[in-house]
C-alpha cells in the first residue's frame, strides 16, 4: 500500500515533466508553424529609425486588423559616412523582444519566415509583390510592383534573398480600418497568403490610436544592459535626458515653418501640438529648431524643476556640453556619449528622471511614446507643459 502513492507521485512528476518538454517543443515551434489566415512582409523603407518605428506600430495594428501574421522586418541602419558604408539590416530581437509583440499579435520575424516557412509555403516562382496601382505606374512597362527599385529597396530583397516573380495591383483602398471588410474580401488568405508589400501598410506620423502599441516595444536585453551600464557609471539621479535634433539636415527641414510652407502638422509634431488639425497648437520654430537660448533655458527650468544632478544629452550633431555646463557653474554633471548606436541614446533618454525632446522629430517620438507609458514626464522644445494650455495664457 505505502509504495502506491509514491509510484503515483513519481508518475506524476514524469509526466507533468514530460508535457512541460513538448509544451515547450510546442511553444517553439508555434513560431515556425503555417499560419493558415496568411502573412504581411514589408520593407521599412521609408526614413530612419525614428520613421522606421513609427510605420511598424501601424503595420503591427494593421496585421491585426487583418489576422494576418506579421513578418518583423530587420531595421534598416544607413552607414555610408561609416564602415560598412552600405545599408545595414539589424534584426529586430537586437535592438527588441520579439516575445512581448505577442501579447498583442501573432509576429514571426522576417528572417525566421525565410528560414522556416518560405522554402515550403512561399517558394521561388511564387513571390507575388502587392502595390498599389499608382505605384505600379512608375515602373517600366506599368504594371510591375517596384519592389526592389533602388535604394534602400533592392539592397533590402536582397538581404532576405527574395526575386519577385509578378505583380498583383489593387486600388480604391487604403490602410485605415475603414477599409477592413475590402481587405478581407480583396485578398483571402487561401488565395493570397503572403501580401508582401513595398513599404508599410500604415501611416507617418503613427496614428493617434496606435501610440499605444509601443508597450510592446521592448528593449531586448544587451541594449538595457548597455544602458543600464552608462547610467549607473557616469549619471547621477535625478538627472534630464535632452534631445538635440538640430544637424544640417533638420536646419534644412525647419526651413519649410520658417518661409510658411507647413502648417503646425509638420512630420511628428502632432505629438506635441496635438492630432485634430481644428485645434492644433501652432508650431513655432523654437519647437523644430531650438536655438542656444532656448536649450539654455528649458535645460536652466528642468533641472531646476526636478533638482537633477546631471544632464545626459543625446545630440545628431553638436552636444553643446561646454555651453550647458557653464549654466550651472560645475555643479551639475553634463554628460554626452554620442553612442555608435543610436538605440542607446533612446535607452537613457527613456530612463530619465525628465526628458526635454524634439516635438518634430520622430526620434524624440519614440522615447516620448516610451515614458508615457511608464508614467514618466516629458516636455518639448518650446513647450514646457505640453497637453495643457499655456501657462501664460492660464493666468
Ligand atoms: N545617436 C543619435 N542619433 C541621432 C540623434 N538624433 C538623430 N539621430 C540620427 O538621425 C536619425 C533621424 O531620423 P529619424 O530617426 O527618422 O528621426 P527624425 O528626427 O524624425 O528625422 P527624419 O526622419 O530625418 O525626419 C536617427 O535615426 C538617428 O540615426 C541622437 O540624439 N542620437
Ligand atoms: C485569426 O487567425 C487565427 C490563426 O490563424 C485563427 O485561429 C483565428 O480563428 C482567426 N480569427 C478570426 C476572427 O478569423
Amino acid at each position: 500500500m505505502a509504495a502506491r502513492p509514491k509510484h503515483l507521485k513519481l508518475f506524476i512528476v514524469t509526466y507533468l515533466h514530460t508535457s512541460l518538454i513538448f509544451l515547450n517543443v510546442f511553444i517553439d515551434a508555434t513560431d515556425v508553424t503555417w499560419d493558415e489566415n496568411g502573412y504581411i512582409l514589408y520593407c521599412p523603407c521609408m526614413g530612419r529609425f525614428g520613421n522606421q518605428v513609427d510605420h511598424f506600430l501601424g503595420s503591427l495594428a494593421f496585421a491585426k486588423m487583418l489576422n494576418r501574421t506579421l513578418a518583423v522586418p530587420p531595421w534598416i541602419v544607413y552607414r555610408h559616412h561609416s564602415p560598412p558604408f552600405a545599408n545595414v539590416h539589424v534584426p529586430y530581437s537586437e535592438y527588441f523582444q520579439l516575445e512581448p509583440l505577442k501579447q498583442y499579435h501573432r509576429v514571426v520575424s522576417l528572417e525566421d519566415f525565410m528560414e522556416h516557412l518560405a522554402p515550403k509555403h512561399w517558394p521561388h516562382g511564387q513571390r507575388i509583390a502587392y502595390c498599389f496601382e499608382s505605384a505600379a505606374h512608375r515602373s517600366q512597362d506599368k504594371k510591375s510592383c517596384p519592389m526592389k527599385d533602388g535604394n534602400p529597396f533592392g539592397p533590402f530583397w536582397d538581404h532576405i534573398g527574395v526575386d519577385f516573380d509578378r505583380s498583383v495591383l489593387f486600388g480604391g483602398l487604403s490602410f485605415s480600418s475603414y477599409y477592413q471588410p475590402h481587405w478581407i474580401k480583396r485578398f483571402p488568405p487561401k488565395e493570397h497568403p503572403v501580401l508582401a508589400l513595398p513599404g508599410a501598410p500604415a501611416q507617418f506620423p503613427v496614428l493617434e490610436e496606435h501610440i499605444g502599441l509601443q508597450q510592446f516595444v521592448v528593449w531586448s536585453d544587451r541594449i538595457v544592459q548597455e544602458g543600464e551600464g552608462h547610467i549607473r557609471n557616469l549619471l547621477n539621479r535625478p538627472y534630464v535626458g535632452i534631445h538635440l535634433r538640430i544637424g544640417s539636415d533638420w536646419q534644412n527641414a525647419c526651413k519649410l515653418l520658417k518661409t510658411g510652407d507647413t502648417g503646425p502638422h509638420f512630420m511628428a509634431s502632432p505629438q506635441c501640438v496635438g492630432y485634430d488639425r481644428q485645434t492644433a497648437l501652432p508650431l513655432t520654430m523654437n519647437m523644430c529648431l531650438p536655438d542656444l537660448t532656448e536649450i539654455r533655458r528649458a535645460v536652466k527650468l528642468w533641472v531646476k524643476n526636478t533638482g537633477a544632478q546631471s544632464v545626459y544629452i543625446a545630440t545628431d550633431s553638436e552636444s553643446h556640453t561646454t555651453e550647458i555646463q557653464k549654466l550651472f557653474k560645475g555643479k551639475v554633471k553634463v554628460v554626452s556619449l554620442q553612442p555608435d548606436t543610436a538605440q542607446v541614446d533612446l535607452y537613457i533618454l527613456g530612463q530619465a528622471d525628465h526628458f526635454i525632446g524634439n516635438c518634430v522629430s520622430s526620434f524624440s517620438a519614440f522615447v516620448k511614446r516610451e515614458r508615457n507609458i511608464h508614467g514618466r514626464p516629458s516636455s518639448f522644445f518650446g513647450l514646457d507643459y505640453p497637453g495643457k494650455k499655456n501657462r501664460n495664457e492660464e493666468l
